[in-house]
């Protein structure tokens, strides 16, 4: 991969130095960013890391993750801003003001749909911003370590669902391969990246799989929970994540429901399939969208009804 030599040129004439992260950032927005902050500062750089969200305590074990900012309390300068894996600028959130009143601006990125904001754009179509910034780091003559490793390595495992995606390649397992040479953990890195649950998640995946239930010759599975499941367990609406994936691997299952009551009678409904069907096509019927293989939709009514308005839509497609 050829970076643009303007970015490393940039980057080294430079003193200080904001990064930005994305809201809600993932293992690759954290990894990338964190990353970056390691090697500026081992060429003598002064920098921070910025980013709208709090920062979920699961990614504890991202050495530097602390030292993450909301806001620039102290008002310092700036001289060169770098965006990581924000395809646009509206990803940055509130920080997208203190990023517009820095004199340059660079973006690195791997996103398809792309916005190109900053003054220098490096965007390349590969598994994770991490991967880009590999060849970065290697062109700005920084030599890896533990912890510079440890943070790449967090955003190929994230980004590609622990290699698993089909945005793996054998670039992507030569880099992981290249970083496995230094020390890194990767038991904890899996663990709270892909295994690690609460009590509450798991006290509402039981009650979600309790609800199982199959239509149409058991094409379309559903499961669902309603808003007094979150009272009961103390889960929230985020802890849902991932649980359509227990139901859309059935090797019937053509279309995979999930129905989580977001307000009384109001459902956030997640579709999946393993790729027979367009279930962006069956999110649009009730006004949502997404890609062929994941897509959503927001449906009022009560469970029965709603169940019954999506099996009628299906018949259509399984
Ligand atoms: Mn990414």
């Amino acid at each position: 991969m050829k970076i643009n030599s303007d970015i490393i040129d940039t980057i080294k004439k430079s003193k200080c130095i904001a990064l930005f992260c994305h809201t809600k950032p993932d293992g690759d927005a954290l990894g990338s960013s964190c990353a970056m902050k390691y090697v500026l500062e081992k060429i003598g750089k002064e920098c921070d890391i910025y980013c709208e969200s709090k920062i979920p305590e699961h990614y504890c074990y991202i050495s530097n993750y602390k030292c993450i900012k909301q806001t620039n309390d102290k008002n310092k300068k700036y001289d060169l801003a770098i965006a990581l894996d924000c395809s646009d600028k509206k990803r940055m959130g509130e920080c997208a003001k203190l990023f517009d009143k820095i004199p340059f601006s660079i973006k690195i990125d791997h996103h398809k749909t792309n916005e190109q904001f900053a003054n220098l754009n490096q965007v390349e179509i590969v598994s994770s911003t991490c991967e880009v910034l590999y060849y970065v780091i290697n062109q700005l003559g920084v030599e890896l370590d533990d912890n510079i490793a440890t943070c790449l390595y967090i955003g190929l495992a994230s980004d590609t669902g622990c290699f698993m995606h089909d945005n793996t390649t054998s670039n992507t397992h030569e880099i992981a391969s290249k970083l496995l040479e230094y020390n890194i953990d990767i038991n904890k890195i899996h663990y709270y990246e892909f295994k690690r649950r609460t009590r509450a998640q798991l006290e509402l995946l039981h009650i979600c799989l309790g609800n199982l239930s199959f239509a149409l010759d058991d094409k379309v599975a559903f499961i669902h929970l309603k808003l007094t499941d979150f009272e009961k367990t103390g889960a929230e609406q985020s802890d849902t994540l991932g649980f359509v994936n227990y139901i859309s691997n059935v090797d019937t299952t053509k279309v995979a429901v999930m129905l989580s009551e977001e307000k009384p009678n109001l459902f956030a409904v997640s579709f999946r399939t393993n790729g027979t069907v367009d279930v962006s096509k069956i999110a649009e019927t009730f006004g949502g969208g997404g890609h062929k293989m994941a897509a959503g939709a927001k449906i009022f009514g009560g469970i029965t009804t709603v169940k019954k308005k999506i099996t009628d839509v299906c018949k259509d497609f399984v």
